[in-house]
């Protein structure tokens, strides 16, 4: 099968980022053909400071390559390298409906965020999201949930294409984790856990030990004292042992019953460990790495060249069937 996905390269790569993407296309790609990209074009509908652009693009080239993306096994290449995507994104302009866009919960939370911002892109957002999706033929996207929504729009215009010019595109699955898809703000647990909020409400991939533990520490529970997974009455200790668990690889059960007569600072202090742990083969691999940027930007040429291959053959076929020359 094939498998595509991405990251935007602003701020930092999360643990939420982790557990709800990336850690299932480290799985995805011991038995699949997979895709995986830094979605930079996408980052431009914010603000963003064009200085800083370049050293984010590496920073999470780096990221996925510590995070376990084989560049042996997955092509990974950044966004803008690929002028397909951009032109694909055109034509599915031409076919998507503006209200699918208008109804999408993204733009209307980023609506409101950017109020004095409000570029067209940020409404057109989904519609390069499908193209970078259907360009290569995907078969599955493993994405968090907040992604979810996007893949179906993508599946809509995929199929509205096909009906109209013929078929020319697979119709691609989401992919969403059961347990991790939506990893919650250590700040307010009511909130996802998001690369733009303030640096205490996640934990980088990245972060040093004694970061972790303060950010553990001090992260927002709920009121009551026992461990016990209940997202809508304990969303806190809920979250935190959902982190614990995937880093783990523990059972939620096994993780209440070893806290069954404790309180939550020794949970937290052991949440903080296990954590620390989990992400520390991340740090040392991203420390070596940032010595070889040569390296680094190396794969993402190749990873260019052979996402082209792809790209350019979807596209002949989509100009021949819009009836351009
Ligand atoms: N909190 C999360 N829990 C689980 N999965 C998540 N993802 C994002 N946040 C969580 C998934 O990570 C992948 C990459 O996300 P993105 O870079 O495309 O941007 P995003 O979804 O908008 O993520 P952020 O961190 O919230 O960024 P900002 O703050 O810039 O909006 C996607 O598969 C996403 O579902």
């Amino acid at each position: 099968m094939r498998v595509f996905s991405g990251v935007q390269p602003t701020g930092t790569i999360h643990i939420g980022n982790y557990l709800g993407a990336i850690k299932q296309w480290v799985e995805l790609q011991e038995k699949n053909e997979c895709v995986f990209c830094i979605v930079d074009l996408h980052a431009l509908t914010v603000p963003y400071d064009p200085l800083k652009m370049r050293d984010l693009v590496l920073e999470k080239a780096i990221a996925y390559i510590a995070a376990g993306i084989d560049p042996e096994k997955s092509i990974i290449f950044i966004q803008s390298q690929v002028k397909e995507h951009a032109e694909l994104a055109w034509l599915l302009n031409c076919v998507t409906p503006v209200g699918d866009l208008t109804r999408m919960t993204q733009y209307k939370e980023k609506a409101k965020k950017f109020k004095q911002n409000l570029n067209a892109g940020l409404l057109n957002y989904p519609i390069l999201m499908a193209a970078d999706i259907l360009l290569y033929q995907t078969d599955m996207v493993p994405v968090g949930e907040d992604q979810k929504q996007h893949v179906e729009l993508a599946r809509t215009i995929a199929r509205k294409f096909n009906q109209r010019f013929g078929e020319t595109f697979k119709i691609p699955e989401v992919k969403v984790r059961k347990i991790g898809a939506k990893i919650m703000s250590l700040r307010n647990p009511a909130k996802k856990m998001s690369k733009s909020d303030e640096p205490e409400s996640y934990i980088s991939l990245f972060d040093e030990p004694e970061e972790i533990k303060k950010k553990i520490m001090s992260s927002v529970t709920d009121t009551g004292k026992t461990i016990k997974y209940n997202p809508s009455k304990k969303p806190g200790i809920s979250n935190l042992l959902t982190i614990y668990s995937l880093l783990s690889d523990k059972s939620i059960e096994e993780i209440e019953a070893k806290f069954k007569n404790k309180g939550y600072a020794d949970f937290k202090k052991s949440l903080a460990e296990t954590v620390v742990n989990a992400l520390e083969p991340f740090r040392r691999k991203r420390k070596e790495l940032l010595s070889r940027e040569v390296y680094v930007r190396e794969i993402m040429s190749q990873g260019c060249r052979r996402a082209q291959v792809i790209a350019q053959t979807t596209m002949q076929d989509v100009r021949k069937k819009m009836g351009l020359i």
